[in-house]
C-alpha cells in the first residue's frame, strides 16, 4: 500500500484551501468539484486519507458505508430526485488523478452509457 501523500483533499479538509463545501461529519466532507462533468457533480471523500478503493482495508468497512450513505444524503440535499450516478476512479486505469479516496456523485441531467 502506499503511503497517503499530503493530498489536495486533505488541504480542503484542514480548509487550507477553498471549497464550496456542501456537507461534513466526523468521517467525510463533501464538497463541489471544481471542473463539473454534470450539472450536479460533487465529491465525497473520507477523512480518512485512504489513497484509493484498491488499498481500502477491512478495518475502512464502516467508512466506506458511511461514504455510500453520504452521497444518497448530498443527492437528496440537493433535489437529485430524478437520479444520479457514482463513480470512484480507481487508479491509472480507472483515471484517478488525486490520490485520496473520492466517490463523484454526478446529477442533474440525463448521463449516457458506458462512460467513456
Ligand atoms: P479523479 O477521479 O481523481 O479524476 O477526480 C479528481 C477530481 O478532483 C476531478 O474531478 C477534479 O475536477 C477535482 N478537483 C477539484 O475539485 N479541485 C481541485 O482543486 C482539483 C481537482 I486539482
Amino acid at each position: 500500500m502506499t503511503e497517503p501523500a499530503d493530498t489536495l483533499f486533505l488541504k480542503i479538509i484542514r480548509r487550507e484551501i477553498p471549497a464550496d463545501i456542501v456537507y461534513e461529519d466526523d468521517l467525510a466532507i463533501a464538497f463541489k468539484d471544481i471542473n463539473p462533468q454534470a450539472p450536479v457533480h460533487i465529491l465525497v471523500v473520507p477523512k480518512k486519507p485512504i489513497p484509493c478503493l484498491a488499498d481500502a482495508i477491512p478495518e475502512d468497512h464502516r467508512i466506506l458505508g458511511h461514504l455510500l450513505m453520504t452521497v444518497k444524503r448530498v443527492a437528496e440535499q440537493v433535489g437529485l430526485e430524478n437520479g444520479y450516478r457514482v463513480v470512484i476512479n480507481t487508479k491509472t486505469d480507472g483515471g484517478q488523478t488525486v490520490d485520496h479516496l473520492h466517490l463523484h456523485l454526478l446529477g442533474g441531467r440525463a448521463l449516457a452509457w458506458p462512460p467513456g
